[in-house]
């Protein structure tokens, strides 16, 4: 065999090789610039043809011709197999399991204080009465004067006031303003319950927070009695917790009521043993009742000689804590997730 054609077989059995080891695009681009280009090993191959004796030259360059042939038809079938072998990756790297079940979707829900507090409003609606709101920042003059608390008063240290501008500007420490804002503006006979943020100046335990939930209720008519505010209560109470719940009422001061009255139920926690919640008294305060003080209602216009009222104020949250067992009050406002997708 001739020089040239053992060189010509020499660079082709190189190329062919090296074909084979180039894994990528850029890889076999460089084996194609390297062999097939315009200085490419092979162009050179063929450019020293000319050198050779002229009755050689026609075979060298069959030959030439035919290895051209051979490293092009190999350069695209690499080039083919590059690429389905990249195609094969990338399906497989993005492939989906369409029968996987789908991600939860988590919803919202209510708070449970948005719970009880909607719960509380639908018994009183039950019972005939309606629903009203007031504001947060309320004047000095409905939170304590209208309700017979002038300034001064020693009763003002049952309710630590923050004060927005003091001294008339205030965060209504109960929902009790409302019972004035309602009569005024109101003809008796009324029944209403006054859903609402109230604030108070205080530290923080296991039943109290600085701000807290109540429910106002205030009835005026002629020839209301205490039995007919203990009868609502007592059925409230039966409805939102359990018929047997245990109910007590206590002799109590506001100067709003006359006379005046707190109302606890047993504790559901300890069932009366006495735990922290409920002070190791056997019984949680929900509530200050009491009938309407003359004082109030003469504040608002209306004659205590020919109609008199009850109110009550109740805390939501307290509520919330009997009806679920929830030991402490600061859980509702610690946006602890785990604590509040119970209630959902
Ligand atoms: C009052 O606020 C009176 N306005 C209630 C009232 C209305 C009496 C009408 C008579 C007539 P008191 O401060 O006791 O009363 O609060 C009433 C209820 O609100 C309590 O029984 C309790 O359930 C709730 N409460 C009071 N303070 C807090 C607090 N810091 N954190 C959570 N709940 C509270």
């Amino acid at each position: 065999m001739a020089a040239i054609d053992v060189a010509l077989r020499g660079l082709t059995d190189r190329a062919l090789l090296e074909l084979t080891r180039a894994g990528d695009r850029s890889a076999i681009e460089a084996w194609r610039t390297g062999y097939l280009g315009r200085s490419g090993a092979l162009s050179l191959h063929m450019r020293s043809i000319g050198q050779l004796p002229s009755e050689e030259r026609p075979a060298a360059g069959q030959a030439a011709n035919a290895a051209k042939d051979t490293l092009e038809a190999a350069f695209a079938a690499r080039q083919r197999e590059l690429e389905e072998q990249a195609l094969d990756q990338r399906l497989e790297s993005e492939h989906i399991d369409v029968t996987l079940p789908g991600r939860p979707i988590h919803t919202g829900g209510l708070h449970p204080i948005t719970h009880t507090l909607r719960r509380i409003l639908e018994i009183f609606r039950d019972m005939g009465f309606q629903v009203a709101e007031g504001p947060e920042v309320e004047l000095d003059w409905y939170n304590f004067q209208a309700l017979n608390i002038p300034p001064e008063h020693p009763a003002r240290d049952m309710w630590d006031t923050f004060y927005v501008k003091p001294p008339s500007i205030l965060l209504r420490t109960h929902t009790s303003p409302m019972q004035a804002r309602i009569m005024e503006r109101t003809r008796p006979p009324v029944r209403v319950v006054v859903p609402g943020r109230c604030y108070r100046y205080e530290g923080q335990d296991a039943s109290h927070e600085w701000m807290f939930y109540q429910v106002e209720g205030l009835a005026v008519d002629k020839g209301l009695t205490m039995a007919d505010l203990k009868g609502v209560l007592v059925a409230f109470a039966r409805r939102i917790f359990w018929p047997e719940i245990q109910t007590r009422f206590r002799c109590d001061y506001f100067p709003f009521v006359e006379p005046g009255v707190e109302m606890s139920v047993q504790c559901p926690l300890c069932r009366g043993e006495g735990c922290r919640v409920c002070k190791t008294t056997g019984w949680i305060e929900l509530l200050g009742a009491g009938m309407v003080h003359p004082r109030v209602l003469r504040n608002v216009g209306y004659d205590p000689d020919v109609v008199n009222g009850f109110a009550f104020g109740m805390g939501a949250e307290r509520i919330a804590m009997v009806k679920h067992g929830v030991d402490d009050i600061r859980s509702f406002y610690g946006n602890d997730l785990r604590f509040l997708q119970q209630f959902t």
